[in-house]
């Protein structure tokens, strides 16, 4: 099976595509269709990705994969959520989002911090599918004070795994897709797709 994956996010693609290599499916990136990013105007997850998917399955002509994730910080009310990607402003990079989420949450002992990972997989076979698959996934852990770890992208070096004494950039590839919101996300995506 060949999907177009609705992503401009190499940290994204790189861990879905190892997610999916087993199963013999051929993920495209959509930059190979020329798709223009689509802007994520809504406040949920699932709409942004579906929003996202049927724009790349109208570019590339064929079933598209789209993520919607995001960080949710229990004592900023689940932000930044959606606008994870954002957080510090308009083309924020990385390290300019785990600086403000930092400050945000300057003098809060462990037991305060804690966060999750939140995933959205939505799956459609072309741009109008009336039922797409949607496939969620979370991952639970306390944001560090500094960052810790060169592997993921994004929040990886703050969010830490009490349980593993490590943060989820500390882990190998293989490790953090078997425990993370992406991972269990596509886990029932797959079974989502058995059952079709
Ligand atoms: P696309 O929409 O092109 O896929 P994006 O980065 O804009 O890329 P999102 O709007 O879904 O995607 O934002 C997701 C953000 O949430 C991402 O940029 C990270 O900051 C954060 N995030 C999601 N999953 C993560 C992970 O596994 N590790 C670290 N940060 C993650």
């Amino acid at each position: 099976m060949r999907i177009v994956l609705a992503s401009g996010n190499p940290g994204k693609i790189r861990e879905i595509q190892a997610l999916l290599a087993p199963y013999g499916v051929r993920i495209l990136p959509q930059t190979a269709f020329a798709t223009p990013e689509i802007e994520e105007t809504a406040p949920t997850f699932i709409e942004n990705a579906l929003t996202k998917a049927r724009n790349a399955a109208r570019y590339a002509g064929l079933p598209a994969l789209a993520d919607d994730s995001g960080l949710e910080v229990e004592a900023l009310n689940g932000a930044p959520g959606v606008y994870s990607a954002r957080y510090a402003g308009p083309g924020a990079d990385d390290a300019l989002n785990n600086a403000k989420l930092l400050e945000a949450l300057t003098g809060l002992e462990e037991k305060d911090r804690g966060a999750r990972f939140r995933c959205v997989l939505v799956f459609v076979r072309h741009p109008y599918d009336p039922s797409p698959l949607i496939a969620e996934g979370t991952w639970e852990g306390v944001i560090t004070t500094q960052p810790r770890g060169e592997g993921g992208f994004g929040y990886d070096p703050l969010f830490y795994l009490p349980e593993l004494g490590r943060t989820s950039a500390q882990l190998a590839a293989e490790e953090k897709n078997r425990l993370s919101h992406r991972g269990k996300a596509l886990q029932r995506l797959l079974e989502l797709w058995g059952n079709r």
